[in-house]
């Protein structure tokens, strides 16, 4: 990363305030506490800008100040973190579901859930949370004999979602109800909740706060959690063509040398992650880890304010260790004795799902041998003020060589500012 900005002494910084408290990693982020005020001098990305506290100057996440005009702090207050206006939008348009449903392995993963089960869903009370256009309230309805399904949901789809389910004779059993599944009020508890709401890297998004808070408030006591667990896993890998793309490009374009762009380039590509990769199962520089479990049954909200997890790969050939890649898995149990759990694994060893894979690049390249180690830490950090958001910080060591610093350690802090759904 770049510790000097040059020319910003041209445009006069502007005075934000911090929302919340935040500790830099590595030496060219600052640190701050809520309330603090900073001088904000470039803002080279829409994610980190360049800002100043106390003569001190440093990379500052652009997620955490707000403009410091009395004006634009009461704008603030009225802000919702949950920005549910603009999701439950964006979830009221044809163009997302569209795209979750024509994911044939999701789709099919909570079909074949409800298939192997339903013998066990006869007569019983399930809830569909966040359901959409319905379809897995469809599958319940058409595929087992439960006796009731609440169909929840937030957006305006749910319109049509009632038009659906009686298109498709289903409305005796499936009860539509458009609201936030934390305001609902039913006559009883369910047997089973059922749910997709895994979003990139498992948890952005954090519709599963709404999920947990479901599950306190409806499940009753001994019913079942579909995901009943879920895991986040991680690789080291090659981004060869990345890298060039958003690199190595700067080299030598017409022949000419503009590497003096290539801290921005690193600062405005590679310190946010690279949503919607594919990573190929040959640029995997080891076998994939899992890094965080989470229970479904036991998972506090709380919890999910810091998440933490370690790694240890062993580099099986010979490469660039360009970055680490993230995927999730979800894990469905099995009711019924002798049908297999279903698994949803939205990993490069399995058909491409919409989620795709999530990349992280590392400040610098490394070459690895096989039989390299390398290890670490992982750590999902949620947003405090953007509820919907997180950062991931990795921090790594190749062969626990603590002492070559620069090129065999990195933090990346990334946060995702705009939601994939955008
Ligand atoms: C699923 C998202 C669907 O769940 C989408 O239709 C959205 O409007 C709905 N939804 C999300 N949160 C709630 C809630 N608290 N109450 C009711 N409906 C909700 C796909 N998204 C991910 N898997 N991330």
């Amino acid at each position: 990363m770049q510790t000097e900005k040059e020319g910003e002494d041209d445009v006069s910084p502007e005075e934000y305030v911090a929302l919340s408290d935040f500790t830099g990693s590595g030496s060219d982020q600052l640190s701050f506490s809520r309330g603090d005020r900073l001088l904000v001098h470039t803002k080279p990305s829409s994610e980190w800008w360049w800002a100043e506290l106390q003569e001190v100057k440093g990379y500052v996440p652009a997620s955490y100040l707000r403009k410091s005009t009395a004006e634009e702090e009461e704008d603030v207050s009225l802000e919702d973190p949950w920005q549910d206006e603009e999701y439950f939008g964006s979830y009221g348009t044809l163009r997302l579901h569209l795209e979750m449903l024509s994911d044939k392995s999701r789709t099919e993963a909570y079909r074949q859930v409800i298939l192997s089960n339903s013998a066990s869903l006869k007569n019983k009370v399930v809830m569909d949370l966040g359901c959409g256009t319905g379809i897995i309230s469809l599958f319940c309805a058409q595929l087992a004999q439960p006796s009731l399904v609440y169909a929840v949901e937030a957006s305006s789809m749910a319109d049509y979602t009632r038009q659906l389910v009686k298109q498709n004779g289903s409305e005796e059993v499936v009860s539509v109800l458009q609201a936030r599944a934390e305001e609902i009020e039913l006559p009883e508890r369910v047997d089973v909740l059922v749910s997709e709401w895994m979003g990139n890297s498992l948890l952005f998004e954090f519709m599963v706060e709404s999920v947990l808070l479901a599950r306190d408030r409806w499940l009753r006591e001994g019913g079942v959690m579909w995901p009943s667990s879920a895991a986040l896993t991680l690789v080291p890998c090659q981004a060869h063509s990345y890298y060039d793309e958003k690199m190595a490009f700067w080299e030598r374009p017409y022949g000419l040398d503009f590497t003096p762009l290539q801290p921005l380039a690193q600062q405005e590509f590679f310190t946010k992650p690279k949503f919607s990769h594919l990573v190929e199962p040959a640029d995997c520089l080891s076998s994939p880890c899992d890094v965080i479990s989470l229970d479904m049954y036991t998972l506090q909200i709380k919890d999910l304010e810091e998440i933490k997890g370690q790694f240890q790969f062993c580099v099986e050939k010979p490469g660039v260790f360009h970055g680490f890649t993230t995927w999730f898995t979800a894990h469905f149990e099995s009711l019924e004795t002798g049908s297999p759990p279903v698994e949803l694994n939205t990993g490069p060893h399995f058909k491409p799902t919409h989620w795709k894979q999530t990349l992280f690049m590392l400040d610098n390249p490394v070459s690895v041998c096989a039989g390299d180690s390398i290890s670490g830490s992982i750590v999902l950090h949620r947003n405090p003020v953007w509820r919907r958001h997180m950062t991931i910080t990795l921090h790594w060591n190749v062969n626990g060589s603590t002492e070559e610093t620069e090129n065999c350690k990195a933090n990346i802090s990334s946060t995702l500012f705009f939601l994939p759904y955008n």
